[in-house]
């Protein structure tokens, strides 16, 4: 059975989601980030760095395999569970843009998310600089800019159905209304329409 090691207010959410949009059967298990090594569930801990290298979140494990990038994550289990439509039977076309949101969402939209977050609170105190904050707010709506071009006018980001990449942008879109950055409404209520998903609901539950 699938394992997902993750940790709540975290990328693990995409993963989490997905699985629960899949059908498929799966493990959750909480690792605790920002704690020493010596606790038993800390993404610090050997045990956890045996199958994260990095010690960080989220982690996907099904037999021999072990991924460790959240956007592969969400690529897999749509590839093990192709009824559930997360990949749709498309055109070269359709896939070549789902694919071009996902490195966008992960190259661009979430870049500055993160680097506010590490200016905030990731990084240690000596190697934060305030500066960054600003920067990050700039360089998002810069991102939100491009990405009106990226998106069709339709229900959901690519074509006429909901997949991977819908949760990849509502998720960050979250994100990003956590950090408190200036998002447009409309991204709001794509937020709001997706997050009240059967499934995210579900995936809001597993995370407490
Ligand atoms: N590129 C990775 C990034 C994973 C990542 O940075 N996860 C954060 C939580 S959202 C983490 O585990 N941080 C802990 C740390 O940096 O020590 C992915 O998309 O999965």
């Amino acid at each position: 059975m699938i394992k997902l090691y993750g940790f709540q207010q975290s990328r693990s959410f995409r993963a989490l989601w997905t699985l629960e949009e899949s059908g498929l059967k799966y493990e959750y298990i909480q690792v605790k980030l920002r704690t020493d090594a010596e606790v038993p569930d800390s993404a610090k801990n050997p045990k956890y760095l045996a199958v994260n290298a990095q010690g960080k979140v989220p982690t996907l494990v099904d037999g021999d395999l072990t991924l460790t990038e959240s956007v592969a994550i969400l690529y897999y289990i749509a590839r093990s569970a192709p009824e559930s439509g997360l990949l749709p039977n498309a055109s070269m076309d359709v896939y070549a843009r789902i694919d071009e949101l996902a490195c966008f969402v992960l190259a661009e939209l979430e870049q500055p998310l993160w680097s506010k977050g590490k200016h905030m609170f990731a990084l240690p105190e000596e190697h934060r600089i305030p500066q960054m904050l600003e920067i990050a707010e700039f360089e998002f709506a810069k991102a939100l800019n491009a990405l009106e071009h990226l998106l069709d006018d339709g229900e959901y980001a690519v074509g006429d159905s909901f997949t991977l990449v819908d949760i990849l942008l509502a998720h960050t879109f979250n994100w990003a209304i956590r950090f408190e950055f200036d998002l447009p409404r409309k991204y709001i209520d794509f937020r709001d329409r997706l997050y009240s998903r059967p499934a995210c609901q579900r995936a809001l539950e597993v995370m407490q």
